[in-house]
């Protein structure tokens, strides 16, 4: 079995990072930048036509998609996927809100507040993510009622792809919203999560 993953670890192929060390797969980094020339060229447009990262070959089958490749791998390896359907079903669940509903202001705000260059950084728009935030870790705090984890009884890969999109969430401040502190704590105590984020710190 070959995997590769492509993507320097500081970007969103952190989550992929981090899933195959939970997973125990062995796998090629190729930690390429965005914004670099490599991640445009023919060769890697063919693995994936976006020319975004994060991307994998895993046996000669190309994905792209940060959380579908996340998925993908735990479904393969038959680990941190939920016994049943109802927690496939919060699995997607919870990935798709991931995406669709938090990591987009989340960006904006690290962005406007922290990532670009300081001339670069529009105010009102780091204001306006600040004020949609709030609402959506209302949601999760109240999901977290009574439960330790997402999914399941145990960390899932529900678990890994929502708190991977919630990285720079104790940068915006987690005080209100206690039990997403906590379970946040508990996913990144993972020894995997902190070999992944060993490798986003390294900046290859
Ligand atoms: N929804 C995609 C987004 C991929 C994406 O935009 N990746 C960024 C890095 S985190 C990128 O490659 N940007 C380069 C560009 O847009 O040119 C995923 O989750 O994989």
């Amino acid at each position: 079995m070959s995997l590769t993953i492509y993507g320097a670890a500081a970007s969103r192929a952190f989550r992929v990072y981090w899933a195959a060390e939970e997973l125990g797969l062995p796998y090629e980094h190729v930690a390429w930048k965005f914004g670099g020339p490599e991640i445009k060229s023919a060769e890697y447009r063919a693995i994936n036509p976006n020319a975004t990262i994060p991307a994998i070959v895993d046996d000669g089958f190309p994905l792209f998609e940060s959380l579908a490749i996340t998925l993908y791998l735990a479904r393969k390896a038959g680990k941190l996927w939920p016994a049943d359907l109802r927690g496939e079903a919060l699995t997607y669940q919870w990935t798709l809100w991931g995406a669709t509903e938090v990591e987009g202001p989340l960006g904006q705000w690290a962005y406007h507040t922290m990532l670009l260059p300081e001339a670069d950084r529009k105010p009102p728009i780091a204001e306006e993510a600040a004020r949609k935030l709030p609402v959506k870790l209302d949601v999760l705090e109240g999901a977290l009622a009574g439960r330790q984890w997402l999914a399941a009884d145990a960390f899932t890969i529900a678990d890994l792809n929502l708190a991977a999109v919630l990285f720079r969430a104790p940068a915006f401040g987690l005080a209100r919203w206690p039990r997403v502190a906590d379970w946040h704590s508990r996913c990144y105590a993972r020894p995997a999560a902190q070999r992944a984020v060993a490798l986003r710190n390294a900046k290859p």
